[in-house]
């Protein structure tokens, strides 16, 4: 099965986590979008939405999904969204997509993550991919230096690109995070960080990984 196959696979089979009538939280990326073509089908059994994107919100509203402002909800039952890489702790690197941050806000929403990739997404040790952090445009140079300074390592702001909430992204290579949660709260504390891509204080409690076997459930 090609890449894309093993996401609409697994975008399909997140519907069996979404409760009768709930408001859903809606990741951001390629495998959610398939995972919200997937939802369309179940629109009127469901209350609507929380999105992390405006193009996740977008395409939901297209599909007729009411979208509720996160600002407007308190607690919703669960979150479905994708990675850049998931360790067997469900410890995951997020943003590619550069939705770090709403992703991170809607899933601290969220009673319990599901996270859907394909196979190519679980690692054991995350850091090949480069962590995205977001930052407030005054500090993108002292935390590139920050990072810079650890061996091996090196920050750059990703070219281009803007978050939805108006900030640039430092994409960070040479890492090895053997310490997600370790690493999560120290990059946290570093004036004008917005967010850092690393979900350990809010990892999935469920992956469905899309593999050449079918779909496999990690917990
Ligand atoms: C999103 O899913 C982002 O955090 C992450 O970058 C993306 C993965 O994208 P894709 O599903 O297209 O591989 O939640």
């Amino acid at each position: 099965m090609t890449q894309d196959q093993l996401k609409a696979v697994v975008g399909q089979a997140a519907l069996a986590y979404v409760p009768e009538g709930a408001i859903v939280g809606v990741g951001t990326g390629s495998t959610v979008n398939c995972f919200i073509d997937a939802l369309g089908t179940m629109r009127d059994h469901i209350r609507g939405a929380v999105s992390s994107s405006i193009r996740s919100t977008e395409r939901l509203q297209a599909l007729g999904i009411e979208v509720f402002d996160a600002a407007d909800v308190d607690r919703i039952p669960v979150y479905i969204d994708g990675a850049d890489e998931i360790d067997h702790g469900g410890h995951m690197i997020k943003g590619g997509g550069a939705a770090l941050t709403r992703e991170k806000i809607v899933a601290d929403l969220a009673e319990r993550f599901v996270c859907i990739a394909d196979a190519s997404k679980l690692v054991d040790v995350m850091g090949t991919f480069p962590l995205p952090v977001e930052v407030i445009p005054m500090a993108a140079a002292q935390v590139a230096r920050r990072f810079n300074a650890m061996p091996g390592v090196q920050a750059t702001v990703r070219a281009g690109v803007t978050t939805d909430n108006g900030n640039p992204i430092l994409d960070v290579r040479g890492l090895k995070i053997t310490d997600p949660l370790a690493m999560e709260t120290e990059v946290n504390q570093w004036p004008g960080v917005v967010c850092v891509g690393i979900f350990a204080r809010h990892k999935a409690a469920v992956c469905l990984l899309g593999t050449a076997e079918g779909v496999k459930t990690l917990t």
